[in-house]
């Protein structure tokens, strides 16, 4: 009996935990997609490195810096957040990219005031 309603507590509070630590890990801002896609190999130079996340983003405090074989920082522009797509961040490249490997570190912080940030890689032929 005291086990019986010992582990259906115990089954209860894990089923709450399981349902609060879903709840606030669908609320952070995961990289969902982005141009050039992560392992591609592109034939022509992007103009713009553009980012789509689960969540909406805050464009003041979400960036990107992308570096080259070298892995010095290539220089970006000030990072934008879609006017239509409030969870697609867009930062302009300042200088065609040649053809290479390119490490992406990007960045951002959720409307819901959560960073999440993370890396991919993408080459130009
Ligand atoms: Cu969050």
């Amino acid at each position: 009996m005291f086990n019986h309603k010992f582990s259906s507590f115990f089954t209860a509070t894990a089923l709450l935990a399981t349902v609060a630590f879903s709840q606030s890990a669908m609320a952070h801002a995961h990289l969902k997609s982005q141009f050039p896609a992560a392992n591609a190999s592109v034939d022509a130079a992007p103009q713009a490195l553009t980012l789509t996340f689960s969540e909406d983003i805050e464009p003041a405090f979400s960036g990107l810096e992308i570096s080259g074989a070298d892995n010095k920082a290539l220089p970006v522009a000030k990072a934008q957040r879609n006017g239509a797509k409030k969870n697609q961040l867009i930062v302009p490249l300042e200088k065609p990219l040649t053809s290479g490997k390119y490490q992406v570190n990007w960045h951002v912080l959720s409307v819901d005031g959560h960073k999440t940030k993370g890396n991919y890689t993408f080459s130009v032929k």
